[in-house]
């Protein structure tokens, strides 16, 4: 498709002279507006509820060369057609609110842009809404936080074909770039891009569960210093580990608190906080029937250590003292470091099985290697090993589970060992390592050639004659458990 940005000179009106236009100017939206001035050919026009926050921003930064509105209305004149604007404010009603207030000035053809967090069912329906009115909307994921909106954030935008020419090459021209390539790709159509944030972000919660049950396992096993501990991140930050998680893990463990001269890590209260991405993405893969075990034990453990007043009255519970002794640190360290690569293989695995689903639930055609790139450079979850998923995509494009690629089954085949020795230190010693665990659970499962899902089968169609299937005939079977003929065939569809 080709991609040109540049509106007909018929389409330019008088006083019209930003290309692309930001409404909401918050953390997150001044910055995106800030990198968007900062490249070259853009004029930006931006809005706030509260006229305040751009005055403040026009003051501070004269250098981008705002176009700055007081009202909805004159935004919409400052911006040449196909008007393009990206919204950044809260996510939920007040998204809501900024839309109708484009959409009653904006006119077809326009293109509205979604960068806030939504959840992809309400990008869905925005979409379907605001197509009716011949406006263009794309609901946009955006990760980096704040600095990665100001120099480059990884963006994934869904919406049509038609928006994707004029926004394209804004997006393009202001998102990271890895190994030469922006990190920015048209997902697929209406919600997709808000889709494949929320696993972006489920990943997310898996990788920093696991680094810190890495972390945990290491101080409990060998005594360490926080500071020395960091020293290890920062060591495996140069192999296969390599990613931006694993940096800053060093960084906060590094880090003295001023007040105390303490590790901060020990002054920081062990109750971990979330916003809602997590959750979304475990009821959604629950809904599609994925097992994202590693995301959703990711979810659970900040939720657990947020009841302190069940913790306070769990402490006497029986079990190990939760002191692990380990005969070779060397061989312990590295064994935690192959169980988290192989843990994150599984969670990353879970996370693109999900995105799969998910396209199939909702006709997205979403290119997963595409994705695994665009990842790779701007985003939280930005590493190296993204390449590895990007190059297993490109070999085989369908693959039903990402984990058996070949470069991963040799992984697990360097790591398994030390991953159980792992797992089994944990559960042994009572450290509770709830993602590494369920993630050594799901790739046993993965690769069981019996399960005791047949004994499931067996209750269910007890209590509930639920019917089963059998693995030596075809067709669907009912015992009748107390009766006297013991099975009769439940249809006769096979
Ligand atoms: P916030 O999420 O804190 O939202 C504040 C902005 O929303 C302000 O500009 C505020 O205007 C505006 N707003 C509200 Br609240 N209600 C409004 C309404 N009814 N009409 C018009 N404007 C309204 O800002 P943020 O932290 O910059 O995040 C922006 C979006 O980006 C969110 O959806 C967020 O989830 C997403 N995001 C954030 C991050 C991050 O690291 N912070 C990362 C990725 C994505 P006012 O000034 O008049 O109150």
């Amino acid at each position: 498709m080709s991609e040109t940005a540049a509106p007909h000179a018929s389409d330019i009106q008088a006083g019209a002279r930003a290309n692309i236009g930001v409404v909401g100017l918050a953390v997150m939206g001044s910055n995106l507006a800030r990198n968007l001035a900062s490249r070259e050919g853009n004029t930006v026009a931006i809005f706030n509820r509260s006229h305040e926050k751009t005055e403040h921003l026009v003051a501070t930064h004269p250098e981008a060369g705002f176009a700055p509105s007081t009202s909805y209305a004159e935004f919409a004149a400052s911006l040449q057609r196909p008007r393009t604007a990206i919204i950044m404010v809260k996510a939920g009603a007040p998204t809501d609110a900024v839309i109708d207030s484009l959409v009653a000035v904006f006119e077809p053809g326009d293109i509205i842009v979604d960068g806030g967090n939504a959840l992809f069912t309400d990008t869905i329906r925005r979409e379907r809404a605001v197509r009716a009115t011949g406006i263009n909307f794309v609901g946009a994921g955006i990760s980096g936080g704040e600095e990665g909106a100001l120099l480059g954030p990884s963006i994934m935008p869904g919406g049509s074909d038609e928006s994707w020419v004029t926004l394209g090459p804004i997006l393009r021209s202001i998102a990271a770039v890895a190994e030469g390539e922006p990190c920015v790709t048209h997902v697929g159509h209406d919600g997709s891009g808000h889709f494949v944030k929320m696993i972006h972000n489920g990943i997310e919660y898996a990788d920093m569960q696991l680094i810190s049950e890495a972390y945990d396992l290491i101080r409990h096993g060998t005594g360490k210093t926080p500071a020395q501990i960091a020293d290890i991140f920062s060591e495996w930050n140069r192999g296969e580990l390599e990613s931006y998680l694993i940096e800053i893990t060093a960084e906060v463990l590094r880090q003295i608190d001023a007040r105390t001269g303490a590790p901060l890590i020990d002054v920081i209260l062990d109750e971990a906080g979330s916003k809602g991405t997590g959750v979304w993405t475990v009821q959604n893969a629950l809904a599609l029937g994925v097992p994202v075990s590693g995301i959703a034990e990711a979810v659970f453990a900040r939720s657990l250590s947020s009841h302190p007043e069940q913790r306070l009255v769990s402490g006497n519970l029986p079990g190990p003292q939760q002191t692990l002794t380990v005969p070779d640190e060397a061989a312990f360290i590295e064994d935690v470091r192959l169980a988290l690569y192989a843990s994150k293989i599984v969670a990353y695995s879970q996370g693109f099985d999900a995105i799969r689903a998910g396209a199939m639930e909702y006709n997205w055609t979403i290119d997963l290697g595409a994705i695994a790139k665009i990842w790779r450079g701007g985003c939280i979850i930005r590493a190296q090993f993204l390449n590895r998923i990007a190059d297993a995509y490109a070999a085989e494009p369908d693959m039903p589970v990402l984990l058996t690629a070949p470069y991963f089954v040799e992984a697990f085949g360097r790591a398994q060992a030390g991953w159980r020795r792992v797992a089994s230190a944990a559960a042994g010693s009572g450290i509770p390592a709830p993602a590494f665990s369920s993630s050594l659970s799901y790739y046993d499962g993965l690769r069981a050639d019996h399960l005791p899902a047949a004994l499931v089968q067996g209750q269910r169609d007890f209590f509930g004659a639920h019917t089963y299937r059998r693995r030596d005939m075809a067709g669907t079977f009912h015992t009748l458990w107390s009766g006297d003929r013991s099975e009769i065939e439940a249809d006769d569809t096979h």
